[in-house]
């Protein structure tokens, strides 16, 4: 119990309420969302439409077909084939390799390994809806590149991100978007991203407690941090489940605390997006809620500088 007293002092030390504990009881509890999840001028200020904000709002994700173009997709495909095989960043600690295979699973802070990746984090199609959803200036808190190669790609089992950023990475509240695009076609037997729409509205607070360096485990399979199996069931019935198949060149944005994961990918078609977290200025990251120290600055940003 002396950790959970070290930690209580870290979040009264950053002077912010913990409204969403987790990672501190035995117990799992749900938590009703306090703050908005679309925080933006509706009208005219980006590229979003009303309807598809009343959506987000409502669902907590929406999906934007043909974002990227054909070439485009082909373009940053290259890049990701490119990144993957140098084995520059294959040895960078940025670089996640899969629990059973030598497969690159993810790169991290790749906005900032890749020029052409650090030109999307700024362009007008993904910053303008970003910033439409969190009503103020953002800055990436993390960007990744996901890799799910045919035959054995692995999933993500069923977690809230924003549970992860509160509890490692010290992000107050949920006012951060994701937005992931895709580079191969999302069907629905390939491992597609699934999520409960409407979770977002409903935190959980996860039983067990954070380990030292629990990211070098937790971003090939995350165990703590991920809700018990009574608390995914009654969501999964209240909200059902929702799959974001699509063409390549499309992208989801989704709320940081949606319920959702993804599975394995056995077929022959692989799948590998690009995802870029972004986070309100007026929300930066403290001390974390319930882990010893914060994860590296390459998982969770701490660098608060807006995205112009
Ligand atoms: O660690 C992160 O930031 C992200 N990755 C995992 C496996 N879980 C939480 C979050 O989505
Ligand atoms: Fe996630």
């Amino acid at each position: 119990m002396t950790a959970l007293v070290g930690r209580g002092d870290l979040t009264r030390l950053s002077n912010v309420t913990d409204r969403y504990p987790t990672r501190v009881s035995q117990v799992p509890a749900f938590i009703d969302r306090a703050e908005p999840t679309v925080w933006g001028d509706r009208a005219g200020a980006g590229m979003f439409g009303a309807q598809e904000l009343d959506a987000h709002a409502r669902d907590g994700f929406v999906q934007v077909p043909g974002l990227l173009s054909a070439e485009e997709v082909a373009e940053y495909s290259a890049e990701l084939d490119r990144l993957a095989s140098d084995p520059q960043v294959r040895a960078d600690e940025r670089c996640i390799i899969e629990k059973s295979s030598e497969e690159v699973r993810s790169i991290f802070e790749v906005h900032r390994i890749s020029d052409a990746i650090g030109r999307l984090v700024r362009d007008e199609r993904v910053l303008s809806r970003a910033r439409q959803i969190l009503g103020s200036d953002v800055y990436v808190h993390q960007s990744r590149i996901n890799y799910k190669p045919g035959f054995g790609g692995g999933g993500f089992y069923w977690h809230s991100d924003f549970e992860t950023w509160h509890a490692e990475d010290g992000m107050p509240g949920p006012r951060a978007v994701s937005c992931s695009i895709s580079l191969t076609d999302n069907h629905a037997f390939n491992g597609c991203l699934m999520i409960m729409p409407g979770s977002h509205r409903t935190f959980v607070s996860c039983v067990g407690e954070t380990p030292e360096d629990y990211h070098l485990e937790s971003l090939k399979e995350q165990k703590i941090g991920t809700p018990d199996t009574d608390s995914i069931s009654k969501l999964a019935q209240r909200h059902g489940i929702a799959m974001m198949t699509g063409d390549a060149g499309g992208a989801t944005f989704f709320d940081s605390n949606c319920m959702h994961g993804s599975g394995d990918n056995i077929t022959p078609f692989p799948r590998s997006n690009i995802f870029l977290v972004f986070n309100s200025v007026e929300n930066t990251c403290v001390q974390p809620f319930s882990a010893p120290r914060p994860r590296p600055a390459h998982i969770g940003s701490r660098d608060f500088t807006p995205v112009r």
